[in-house]
């Protein structure tokens, strides 16, 4: 009998935990009726760590992490901790998992399911069958660049600084990763960076070109710049097939794009690194929304982005496809029969709790 894969469940903060609670049930199925043969450790991080540990990412499970054949993040980030130094606010908790990890490609799918189609306030030929893999570089740029800080000028002004710095390595591995998907999918990238007002941005440009020139002259590639960009996600999504960025353009742009797709609830990610000599990568996979503070605690959050993840983990890390594609059907039939979350309502439509979402999934 094959070993166990071992997860690290981190739900965070906020709705994290109420999202998360729902994937638990899904875990638990998949383990009796599946043969799914798994071994949980699940940690606090974020503001839930800070107020018991009085930091937002221990070392421990940072070692944990990279045991972990994947993680399973839900969401860091906490008002009352919103005025305290970088590295002690929950935030600190997921750059650091990235950075600890080298965790540099962020897998940001933006997918319409058909039945919330009609909902949209945009035009359902804009986005009917709209598709589109945004892959966000996640441990450089301007999140990571130094110097960084808040500082007082001598006549009291104060200054904030932040850098944006990126070296050929850092931009070809992502674009790799880009490429690599691209041949799977509708082989186009575009590449999306500032090459007009930055140097980092000019150097993207020219790294992805060259690497285009070397290794990837079948697949189609074009270049945009990032404020370009939006606007075309808007006018018109469905020209892209995998966007490849840099970390504050990725972060803002698959935002955008998640509400092509109904709601910012609705959207999963995977955050890789590098594959290894064993032929293993570590792996996260999270909710690209946050911790929602403002409706934590009503169960009313859309747990779908953090089972959606969840069935990412099982097809890139556990090579479950069979159980990933099920998950997916399974939240397809349920949005199908009319059950909807508060951020995904519209006229007709059942509105219903975390929990029934969840249960609704499962009966699936
Ligand atoms: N599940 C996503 C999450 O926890 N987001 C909080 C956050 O601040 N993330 C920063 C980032 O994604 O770069």
């Amino acid at each position: 009998m094959s070993q166990a894969s071992k997860l690290l469940v981190l739900p965070g903060d906020g709705i994290g935990p109420e999202v998360m609670r729902e994937v638990a049930k899904l875990t638990q199925w998949l383990s009796t009726a599946r043969g799914l043969r798994v071994e949980i450790a699940e940690e606090l991080v974020g503001g839930a760590s800070l107020a018991r540990h009085g930091v937002p990412l221990r070392p421990e499970v940072v070692t944990l992490a990279k045991e972990a054949d994947a993680v399973l993040f839900g969401s860091v980030g906490d008002p009352n901790w919103g005025h305290v130094a970088f590295d002690k606010r929950p935030e600190a908790a997921i750059l650091g998992l990235r950075q600890a990890l080298s965790l540099f490609a962020n897998l940001r799918p933006a997918q319409v399911f058909p039945p919330l189609v009609s909902a949209s306030t945009l035009k359902p030929e804009v986005i009917e069958g709209l598709d589109i893999m945004i892959v966000r570089e996640t441990v450089g740029g301007v999140y990571f660049g130094e110097p960084r800080g808040i500082e007082t000028l001598p006549d009291g002004t104060r200054r904030g600084v932040n850098t944006e710095v990126y070296t050929t390595p850092e931009i070809e591995r992502v674009a790799r990763v880009a490429f690599d998907l691209a041949r799977l999918r509708g082989n186009r990238v575009c590449s999306v960076e500032k090459c007009n007002v930055m140097e980092s941005g000019l150097l993207w440009k020219q790294v992805v070109s060259a690497l285009h020139e070397r290794e990837y002259p079948d697949v189609q590639l074009s270049h945009m710049l990032a404020d370009n960009c939006a606007m075309q996600l808007v006018r018109n999504p469905k020209q892209f097939d995998v966007i490849v960025t840099g970390n504050l353009f990725g972060d803002i742009l698959s935002d955008l794009a998640s509400m092509l797709t109904g709601s910012l609830g609705m959207l999963p990610s995977a955050t890789l690194g590098a594959v290894q000599e064993n032929g293993k990568r570590h792996a996260l996979y999270e909710p690209i929304h946050g911790s929602a503070p403002d409706i934590a605690g009503q169960g009313i959050a859309n747990p779908l982005a953090q089972i959606l993840s969840f069935a990412m983990l099982l097809r890139y890390s556990l090579k479950r496809e069979d159980d990933a594609r099920l998950i997916e059907q399974a939240v397809s039939n349920v949005l199908a029969s009319g059950l909807r979350t508060a951020d995904i309502m519209s006229e007709g439509m059942a509105r219903v709790s975390t929990e029934t979402m969840g249960a609704a999934v499962l009966q699936e």
